[in-house]
């Protein structure tokens, strides 16, 4: 990322410099004096996860039991955590939780062929940990855990969790780095089988924001198809955080992506930067995919709430999905 940014916001405190971007020009363009970012990682959190049953056969991961969701809660670590997510599985039938992306053990796999699985009714503690990048003695460089990741279950309906994935259980997991621009906030966006976030056809979700929030999608496929992911009026780099980090990186910027089962990106949008505000479609682009439902809308209002040539009453809106709060331990010494 740009180093003068990066430098002011360690200067002020990392996480804690806050002006929302959506204080900033109504014009739509980016014109706070500052953005927040994420600051050093280093804490081992705790968060506590329910696996239950939902109306029409959907199964989800929830915060609190009576509460899961689908897309599961938004988790967010910096790289240097570590989390340990106690699981507990309200169903009738053995489930998990699989991460991509992330280190851990074997015994953190979430895979019956592992015994990491979680029996009807009982619990476990799977523990996730993160690092920076950096080099290795031989030399070369290791990435770091920083990107937009996902979690799933690997276990209902057989050894890949293929029935458990199909009804909704899984979740978004971003990992971001020293410096990383943080969003005003995230949404959630699953094309799964000819789904997206298991909703039913042309019912969204529809996702709202007012010109010149900066707003973050994690994008994550699932399931049977190859799909394109297309966004009206925007555009993001495609890159490991969607951003350009100068005139010079030279990262392809995109509006359209091909995506595959248990792929995952990321990126922001300043909300109708340069185009104003508006129900800007989200949508499947292979054609057949989005006449058949694979559709929603980024509902981008003015600074007094409206939107030109949109009737609300045609939405489906859907509020920003649940973020875990993870727990650090009292003890924050780890690394600090
Ligand atoms: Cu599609």
């Amino acid at each position: 990322m740009d180093r003068r940014m990066f430098n002011r916001g360690v200067l002020l405190g990392g996480a804690t410099v806050a002006t929302s971007l959506s204080l900033g020009s109504e014009a739509g363009s980016a014109a706070a004096q500052t953005v927040r970012t994420a600051p050093a990682g280093g804490e081992v959190r705790h968060l506590r996860l329910y696996i239950e049953r939902l109306s029409d056969g959907r199964m989800g991961y929830g915060l609190e039991k009576g509460g899961a969701t689908v897309p599961g809660p938004l988790i967010e670590l910096n790289e240097g955590d570590t989390l340990h997510v106690e699981v507990e599985n309200t169903m009738d039938v053995t489930a998990s939780l699989h991460v991509h992306g992330l280190d851990y053990e074997i015994s953190s796999d979430g895979t019956r062929q592992n015994r990491s699985a979680v029996e009807p009714g009982g619990t476990r503690t799977y523990t996730w940990r993160t690092h920076a990048p950096g080099r290795r003695k031989d030399g070369t460089w290791r990435p770091g855990s920083a990107g937009y990741w996902h979690y799933h279950d690997h276990v209902v309906g057989g050894d890949h969790g293929t029935g458990g994935i199909r009804n909704g259980l899984y979740g978004p997991v971003i990992v971001r780095r020293n410096g990383d621009i943080l969003p005003d906030r995230t949404h959630t966006i699953v094309f799964n089988d000819m789904s997206v976030n298991n909703r039913a056809p042309h019912t969204g979700p529809d996702f709202e924001a007012t010109v010149g929030d900066r707003v973050e999608f994690v994008m994550i496929t699932h399931g049977e198809f190859y799909h394109t992911f297309h966004m009206h009026g925007h555009r993001w780099a495609d890159n490991r955080t969607g951003l350009l980090t100068g005139p010079e990186d030279p990262s392809a910027v995109i509006d359209n992506k091909i995506v595959g089962p248990a792929d995952s990106f990321g990126f922001q949008v300043i909300a109708g930067e340069g185009v104003g505000a508006g129900a800007w479609m989200y949508h499947c682009h292979v054609q057949s995919h989005s006449d058949m439902g694979m559709v929603g809308l980024f509902l981008v209002k003015k600074a007094d709430g409206t939107i030109p040539g949109h009737d609300p009453h045609e939405g489906h809106t859907a509020a920003a999905g649940p973020r875990a709060e993870t727990v650090p331990d009292d003890d924050h010494s780890a690394h600090h």
